[in-house]
């Protein structure tokens, strides 16, 4: 049984911070641990680490390396299906970052999304370096029944929850904040308090802010 967390993050819809301009990054100098497809091969579980999860094809990978300031480290693709192992990587200071799989996709065999449902399940409840979800969803579209119960399972075990809506340079800013208004409900509806920030890894946007949220999950 994994002990309970705090969060330390604020409401849904808080606003958003301002901190796009800072020169330094706080995740800067990540760098490829291991490439995982069980709980049993990842690094030791000490240390802290945050979590990557979201639909496939949402644009976790591309968040990923957008937050740390390194448009290719982890591999994106216009392909869903694209991250089928758990990728692993390292600040400098040791602190990690996780790349989970995607859930949802329907190409992927029947026996692997098994699989993976029962990795990513067991990996959030077992993995006490766990410190925080980065929920990524596709601006465009409604949440998934997964996404529901990734924000209901932090909600639980009250583990900070980041959930960046990905994509934001592909919508209007009224169409924006209708969906952002949306999510918020979801949200609060699961009683999970998540910080919420809609986010462009292409153009940039709110990246900054998302960065920081991240980092102080890290602690
Ligand atoms: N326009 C736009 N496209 C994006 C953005 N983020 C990701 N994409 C695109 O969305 C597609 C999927 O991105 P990935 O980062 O590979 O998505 P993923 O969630 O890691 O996907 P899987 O590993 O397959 O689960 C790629 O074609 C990206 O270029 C964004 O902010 N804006
Ligand atoms: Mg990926």
């Amino acid at each position: 049984m994994r002990q309970t967390r705090h969060s330390s993050q604020g409401q849904a819809g808080a606003p958003t911070r301002t901190s796009g301009a800072a020169s330094e990054n706080p995740l800067q100098g990540a760098a490829f641990v291991l490439a995982a497809h069980r709980l049993d091969q990842l690094p030791p579980d000490s240390g802290v680490e945050i979590a990557f999860a979201g639909r496939s094809n949402a644009g976790k990978s591309s968040a990923l390396n957008a937050l740390v300031g390194h448009g290719s480290l982890a591999r994106t693709s216009k392909t869903p299906g694209r991250t089928q192992q758990m990728v692993v990587f390292a600040l400098p200071d040791g602190r990690r970052l996780v790349d989970l799989p995607g859930y949802g996709y329907a190409k992927v065999p029947p026996a692997l999304r098994a699989h993976w449902k029962q990795e990513i399940d067991a990996y959030l409840r077992k993995r006490q370096s766990l410190r925080g979800l980065v929920l990524i969803a596709d601006i465009r579209h409604a949440l998934t029944p997964f996404d529901r119960q990734m924000l209901a399972f932090c909600a639980d075990i009250q583990l900070p929850c980041l959930v960046l809506l990905s994509k934001a340079d592909k919508l209007s800013r009224a169409q924006m904040l209708t969906r952002r208004r949306e999510v918020e409900a979801e949200i609060a509806k699961q009683g999970c308090q998540a910080e919420l920030i809609a986010v462009s890894a292409t153009a940039g946007t709110h990246i900054g802010d998302a960065r920081s949220v991240a980092a102080s999950m890290l602690g």
